[in-house]
């Protein structure tokens, strides 16, 4: 391979490569991932913000390559849910994935396909292994943008049906200024 495309620089202030176009996820690409759906459309009402981007470095597609993906995912709330990534499992379930924070702060949602939880916190100078078999979603808790690098197989594959069609079994929310994970069906009895 040719040096040039050996190395991308990236901003960690803008969460992109350099001389990447991104993909945008608005407000509005994220019907129903969001447990509080009246909150859900009244923000939506409001406007459609940007809630997080995504860049990739992708040099190769060899057997054995590596792909890398800068994001950023952008303070705010859904109701008392945190902005989020819609998560996925991986094509290839086996693929495991590297999380390097850059900067804010935030937390990954870890469910096994048997649907066992784990909220792991993702913040600037820290690393989170994401296992194979494991599904996995990016919450911003803080005021400031959450930006981290993933680093996972170029055999990966990113599979949304699953999470498309479900949801994580568990939210992670602000109650009474505290970050807590609980689960889905518990938060929807909180607001009925
Ligand atoms: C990450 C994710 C990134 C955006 O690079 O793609 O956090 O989340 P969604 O892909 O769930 O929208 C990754 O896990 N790649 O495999
Ligand atoms: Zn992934």
């Amino acid at each position: 391979m040719r040096f040039s495309e050996l190395m991308r620089e990236f901003d960690v202030e803008e969460g992109t490569f350099s001389g990447d176009d991104c993909s945008v996820r608005r407000l509005s690409d994220l019907q129903g991932y969001f447990a509080d759906e009246a909150a859900y459309e009244a923000a939506l009402e409001a406007g459609d913000p940007i809630v997080y981007s995504v860049s990739a470095f992708t040099p190769s597609n060899d057997e054995g390559a590596l792909h890398c993906a800068i994001a950023r995912i952008e303070p705010g709330r859904i109701g008392c849910e945190w902005y989020l990534t819609k998560g996925h499992f991986h094509a290839w379930r086996a693929a495991a994935e590297f999380y390097i924070g850059l900067g804010g702060e935030g937390v990954m949602v870890l469910e096994s396909e048997h649907g066992e939880s784990q909220m792991v916190y993702l913040k600037a100078n820290s690393i989170i292994y994401v296992p194979g078999y494991t599904a996995h979603r990016t919450v911003n808790t803080g005021d400031v943008p959450l930006v981290y690098l993933g680093v996972y197989s170029a055999a990966a594959g990113h599979d949304y049906g699953a999470i498309a069609q479900r949801n994580f079994l568990k939210v992670v929310v602000d109650f009474d200024g505290k970050n807590t994970m609980i689960d889905r069906e518990v938060f929807l009895e909180t607001l009925a």
